[in-house]
């Protein structure tokens, strides 16, 4: 005997033709299948779909990877770049270096000649320093000069006669001022007044002076001469007899020379007085004559011997001054 079976199925047809055999027992397992097959066909569209959407992120990624690629690309080129100027860059500044380290022998030359010029102008800056001090003592010397009146001759001490000091040009020079005789302000240059002086003597003592101012006196040729030199001088003699009677003879220019020219007697200009006669213009323009020193206008005779005493003599025959003192005088 055959039996066939007719396999039964969930639709409605196969549950008429096995509702009555076990379709009412497999039922619920043919349901249950079904659900089951449902939900692997959603499961599979769920696949799918997750597939395509890893595909499209799959896709996304590449793109973004090629783009980071090539971002990577451009800055390793960037650096390539950046590190062969880098490079270059270290070659100059090793090849700057160089001739910096061949310069630097050259630098410390130079810093050690300015060290040494810094001295030396240091030393010229002391020196500079003394000299401006010096400059400014000398300039306070010099208000202190100005400021203080140069008596160049007797007239600057008209209210004190006596001995002073005065500077006729350059060096001072102590002179006897005397304001009664003849007026204030005169100088006297010779003084016979005790005959306890010796006026016969050599050209260097009366080119010097001699004498005392408190007595007799020569003031000197080389003064005298310094004296007229510097400013006009008048003359003025004064001679007082034993017997008291005074006379005395006046002129408006006296000078000599220096003794390159034997202190000569240059002028007198006019005189007046009440002496006899004009007996000193008889020897204007003769050199001084001493007893070792022969400048006389006489050919055979020295008139210094002659007479005693150092004079402008011309001939031997003329009285004058600085002869003997005696009782004639
Ligand atoms: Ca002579």
């Amino acid at each position: 005997m055959l039996i066939y079976y007719k396999s039964c199925s969930a639709t409605g047809i196969t549950e008429e033709e096995c509702g009555k055999h076990t379709y009412k027992s497999v039922r619920p397992l043919l349901k249950y299948i079904h659900q089951i097959k449902e939900e692997i066909e959603n499961n599979n569209n769920i696949v799918g779909s997750k597939d395509k959407e890893i595909k499209q992120l799959r896709e996304k990624l590449n793109q973004r990877n090629e783009l980071v690629i090539e971002e990577l690309r451009a800055q390793n080129e960037f650096y390539r770049k950046t590190i062969k100027e880098l490079t270059r860059n270290v070659l100059l500044i090793k090849e700057e270096m160089g001739k910096l380290s061949s310069n630097a022998f050259k630098i410390q030359d130079y810093e050690k000649q300015l060290e040494k010029q810094k001295k030396i102008n240091n030393a010229k800056d002391q020196q500079i320093n003394e000299v401006k001090n010096e400059i400014g003592n000398c300039a306070k010397k010099l208000k202190s000069c100005k400021e203080q009146p140069v008596c160049t001759d007797c007239s600057h001490f008209a209210d004190a006669p006596g001995i002073h000091k005065i500077i006729p040009n350059y060096d001072p020079v102590d002179v006897l001022c005397d304001s009664v005789t003849a007026g204030p302000g005169w100088t006297v240059i010779q003084q016979r007044i005790n005959g306890k002086e010796d006026f016969d003597r050599k050209w260097v003592s009366y080119r010097s002076g001699f004498g005392n101012f408190d007595g007799d006196f020569f003031l000197g040729l080389e003064k005298i001469h310094r004296l007229t030199r510097a400013r006009p001088h008048e003359l003025y003699i004064h001679m007082e007899g034993f017997d008291g009677i005074i006379k005395y003879y006046r002129y408006d220019q006296f000078a000599i020379s220096g003794e390159d020219d034997q202190y000569r007697l240059i002028t007198l200009g006019k005189g007046e007085g009440n002496a006899t006669g004009d007996f000193l213009r008889f020897h204007v323009n003769e050199k001084f004559t001493t007893y070792d020193r022969d400048n006389d206008s006489h050919d055979f005779v020295n008139c210094a011997i002659y007479h005693g005493g150092g004079w402008w003599h011309k001939h031997c025959s003329y009285r004058y001054e600085l002869q003997q003192f005696n009782e004639t005088n």
